[in-house]
């Protein structure tokens, strides 16, 4: 299988923990793939149409997107109900993916705002608006999230370290561990595990 893979994607950087989480991280191909929304011809586009990754590449020619998909047949690959787990237990662990995604769609829409727009159009009640997305789920993962997150690891853990990972990496001075110090622990323990250490964001 390829995966379509950027160093800085946090949801690549999911996809790829997943894998290593499960095992079968030998299975993946990665191919550095590059994807922005103000390039239209990029290679990408033949895969996945809405131009993102990560995508996978089955031996079969089938393309599975977006991440959320691809973790999921990982699970399957890996013999099932290892991350996403069944019964009542799956649906806290795609709510809390959701969650942690949605934060990651507000952080990068509000960085494609800063980097790619060009400074006369840009449109700072936007970019607060997007950042204000970021700190209410910040505040819900304080508030209602620890006791998951300290569980057994699912594919929510997963996706919530991969989220605070990013915000860690393109927004260094947002200073979210100030005032949510359980969050902040839990992290610390997270992102210390083999499969993050491995994938940290480079570029
Ligand atoms: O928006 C685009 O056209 C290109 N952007 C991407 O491919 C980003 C890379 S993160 N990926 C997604 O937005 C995927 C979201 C999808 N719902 C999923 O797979 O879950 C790049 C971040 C950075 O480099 O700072």
């Amino acid at each position: 299988m390829k995966l379509f893979f950027s160093p800085t994607s946090p949801y690549v950087r999911k996809v790829v923990v997943a894998a290593r989480e499960l095992g079968i991280l030998d299975r993946l191909e990665l191919v550095v793939t590059s994807a922005s929304p103000v390039d239209s011809g990029a290679p990408i586009q033949g895969y996945n149409p809405l131009g993102k990754v990560p995508a996978l590449l089955l031996d079969d020619g089938t393309v599975l997107f977006d991440s959320r998909v691809i973790a999921e047949y990982l699970d399957g690959q890996a013999g099932g109900a290892k991350l996403f787990p069944e019964g009542a237990a799956r649906w806290p662990a795609i709510v809390l993916q959701a969650l942690a995604d949605g934060m990651l769609d507000a952080a990068i829409l509000t960085r494609y705002e800063q980097v790619l727009r060009p400074a006369e159009k840009r449109w700072p009640e936007w970019v607060e608006g997007q950042m204000n997305k970021v700190v209410r789920g910040l505040d819900q993962l304080e508030q209602r999230w620890t006791g998951h997150l300290s569980g057994p690891l699912d594919i929510g853990c997963i996706a919530a370290g991969c989220a605070l990972g990013y915000l860690d990496f393109r927004y260094p001075d947002l200073g979210w561990r100030a005032e949510r110090p359980a969050l902040a622990s839990w992290y610390e323990g997270f992102a210390a595990r083999p499969a993050m250490q491995a994938t940290e964001p480079k570029g």
